[in-house]
């Protein structure tokens, strides 16, 4: 059994070669993205067994993205190819260090993985996984990808442990509906991830307390608030039964780090609480595992980036409370 399966659009992204607006850039580095592929790669990269499922065009972007996701040790050999769409790229610019405000130019309309559909991948492949990892990106691409996520998360019989990271990108959406489908889809999944910023924009709930309020379903919500830290309510919370009708809260701060980088971040620190979850840690060192990963992504320049070693992540990780803040 692989550990984790993860499903989504990965693209080839072009990094700009220095600071400034996308109009006045020269020059770009060629990298790889996609949120799902990214918590793949950085799990395959803690010692996890995973696969990557999607679809990519018959084309050298696609190759390239099969062969370096590959590359990371990551099962790829159920990414489909599609003689008439492209795969997707995009553009971004390396933002402003305090605001971390960059731009986004997206090259994905009717790509490859937008044609994913419920029918057309191999649901048994999906699911094969103990933790299968979908996030609110695909709900956007099209309609099909959108059944095809309902489809996943729908209640079933022996399902793996299904992660969500909500991933609302305003920029891709064609209608209003995305909050309330993101909600939605949410509410179908054992582990969600979302930050708080973004659960303030979406939903307009404010705080970790209404999150979950409005999220009382899955087992365990991790609301992220940026450099602050996450609080996570957890049902097993350390073996305890819940504190309330929400869950018990557990937080803990983030490391403080300076910032190279922010994209990719969200993927590590879910990598990181996956891969803990995945060794059956408490929820504190769940959390701790997630900042540890989005500390080494967020000091480097692309959305991946080495993870600290397990024995390096374990004994930090075992630190006593002061040393976390
Ligand atoms: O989380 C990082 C992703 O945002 C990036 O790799 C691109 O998946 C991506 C997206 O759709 O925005």
């Amino acid at each position: 059994v692989v550990d984790v399966v993860a499903l989504g659009e990965s693209m080839v992204t072009f990094l700009p070669t220095r600071p400034g607006r996308l109009a006045d850039v020269p020059s770009f580095e060629r990298g790889i993205g996609g949120a799902e592929s990214n918590v793949a790669c950085a799990l395959a990269a803690a010692g996890h067994t995973t696969r990557w499922v999607s679809r990519v065009g018959a084309d050298g972007f696609g190759d390239h993205l099969v062969e370096a996701i590959g590359g990371h040790g990551v099962d790829v050999s159920y990414v489909r190819r599609d003689p008439d769409r492209p795969t997707g790229v995009y553009f971004r610019t390396a933002g402003d260090r305090a605001t971390d405000a960059h731009e986004v130019a997206y090259y994905r309309a009717g790509s490859a993985a937008s044609a994913m559909t419920a029918a057309g991948v191999d649901l048994d492949a999906v699911r094969a996984g103990r933790v299968l990892h979908l996030s609110g990106v695909t709900a956007a691409l099209s309609a099909g990808c959108l059944d095809l996520l309902r489809e996943l998360t729908a209640p079933r019989p022996g399902r793996p442990l299904v992660s969500f990271d909500v991933n609302h990108r305003p920029g891709l959406w064609r209608d209003a509906r995305g909050p309330e489908v993101l909600l939605d889809l949410a509410r179908g999944a054992d582990v969600v991830f979302v930050g708080d910023d973004e659960a303030r924009e979406a939903w307009g709930l404010h705080g970790a307390r209404a999150v979950r309020e409005a999220l009382p379903e899955p087992g365990t919500v991790v609301v992220k608030q940026g450099r602050g830290g996450a609080v996570a309510f957890d049902e097993d919370t350390d073996g305890l039964p819940c504190g309330d009708a929400t869950g018990t809260a557990t937080f803990v701060p983030a490391p403080s780090v300076d910032v190279v980088a922010a994209v990719g971040a969200g993927d590590a620190f879910a990598a990181g609480f996956l891969s803990a979850t995945l060794r059956r840690l408490p929820v504190r060192d769940r959390l701790r595992h997630g900042h540890l990963m989005a500390a080494a992504a967020l000091t480097a320049p692309g959305d991946l980036a080495p993870p600290p070693a397990r024995d390096l992540a374990d004994r930090l990780v075992a630190l006593d409370g002061a040393a976390w803040g």
